[in-house]
């Protein structure tokens, strides 16, 4: 496993963070937010996601991810 933090713009309350949280089980990851950081920790298993899908799962809700690492 292994986990990522995503600085993500956009998100504003608790509505956006279980989008993003919502949208990332579906790929089968595991979010995790902080609106006050702006921060996505996200979880997976490397051999079956990448980082891409991670970000395009994110922006498909509607945010901007502005650096991942
Ligand atoms: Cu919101």
């Amino acid at each position: 496993m292994q986990t990522i933090t995503l600085h993500v713009k956009g998100m504003s309350c608790g509505h956006c963070a279980n989008a993003i949280q919502q949208a990332l089980t579906e790929i089968g990851a595991k979010g995790q937010v902080n609106l006050e950081q702006a921060v996505v920790s996200a979880t997976y298993e490397e051999s079956k996601i990448s980082v891409s899908a991670i970000k395009e799962a994110i922006e498909e809700q509607g945010y901007e991810v502005v650096s991942a690492g």
